[in-house]
């Protein structure tokens, strides 16, 4: 056979091959649904959590997104990955507590004085800690990712101490903390999934809600909002999750991959989400009538909330509150 008819038939067989490798179907298939839609940081982390886990596992392994809960709010979607028909999800912390309680230390108000001191405890022993516990019930923690500081907004009056928000229906998330934290200013809060939330404003059901200033933004929330008040009144984390069913099916150097990214873009994912939340305050500026507390105002919130340390020491546990306390003053110390 000549030499040339040998290069051709190589060069056709590389190329029948090639094209069998990549249009061959990934072994693993992960659907993985948020709340937000995908303007935001979240979202943005995860295509590049995606882009990761099929580089590094050559193919094998392919991620589908899906966004502004188009498979169900946060806890439809937790239940789905314990049930293995769903994969990943990205859930805040506050409504992970009906499935770990020790969740719920993360909502308690004016937790975590900095970013920084909360990457230093979600990252140590007691945030490790809680992922684990995860396990227990269908679900693998992979990584705390940041929603960020919760700012009150509202379609009633400028808010600048608790007074002004005597009476105020505002929505929160599915956790008794956010609830007892607006009864303690007098506030009227009602529970609600996320997905529900544009409409339950444009409607009048509730007057106002809470969430970061990114989420503020990108959601559109001041069409429906005049006003908004930095009241940082608790640090939201997300966390990264996946069904434990799927996750244990997955060969121990595929889990590796699924890790890997999962930590690469928490440290991509915490860095854009504070630039966004930071630059779409400025933006707020332009179509809401923002409130900037002074510290001294800022106090009298704080001061508004405490009685909820107390309320829910048992429910929560002493020593839990205790741990994060003294690792956040451990991280200050070294400042
Ligand atoms: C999105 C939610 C949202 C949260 C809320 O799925 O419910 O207000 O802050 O980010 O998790």
């Amino acid at each position: 056979m000549n030499k040339k008819l040998i290069i051709n038939l190589s060069l056709a067989l590389l190329l029948v091959l090639t094209f069998s490798v990549s249009s061959m179907a990934a072994e693993y298939t992960i659907n993985a649904g948020i709340g937000l839609n995908d303007k935001s940081a979240q979202y943005e982390s995860l295509e590049f959590f995606k882009e990761l886990v099929e580089e590094n596992s050559d193919g094998q392994i392919e991620v589908n997104l899906y966004h502004s809960s188009q498979l169900g709010d946060d806890r439809e979607m937790m239940e789905a990955l314990q049930m293995g028909v769903q994969e990943m999800t990205c859930p805040s912390t506050a409504p992970i507590a009906p499935f770990v309680n020790g969740f719920k230390v993360f909502d308690l108000p004016f937790l975590f004085p900095t970013h920084e001191a909360a990457d230093y405890v979600l990252d140590g022993p007691v945030g490790q800690d809680l992922l684990k516990q995860l396990e227990d019930e269908g679900l693998v923690g992979l990584a705390f990712w940041e929603n960020g500081y919760r700012q009150l907004t509202n379609s009633r009056n400028a808010v600048e101490s608790p007074e002004d928000v005597e009476g105020l229906k505002v929505r929160t998330m599915e956790n008794p903390m956010h609830l007892a934290a607006w009864r303690e200013m007098g506030a009227n809060p009602t529970p609600m999934a996320f997905g529900e939330l544009f409409s339950a404003m444009q409607q009048g059901v509730v007057d106002g809600q809470e969430n970061p200033w990114g989420t503020i933004y990108l959601q559109n929330f001041y069409e429906v909002q005049e006003y908004t008040t930095d009241t940082g009144h608790v640090y939201s984390p997300f966390v990264l999750m996946m069904s434990k069913k799927f996750y244990d099916k997955l060969p121990g150097d595929l889990q590796q991959v699924v890790r890997d990214a999962a930590q690469e873009a928490k440290h991509h994912n915490r860095r854009i989400n504070r630039e966004m939340n930071a630059a779409y305050l400025e933006d707020l500026k332009e179509v809401m009538t923002v409130t900037i507390l002074t510290p001294e105002q800022k106090a009298a919130f704080q001061e508004a909330v405490q009685p909820v340390y107390e309320q829910f020491e048992d429910e929560i546990g002493a020593e839990l509150i205790k741990d994060v306390q003294a690792q956040v003053e451990e991280f200050q110390a070294q400042q």
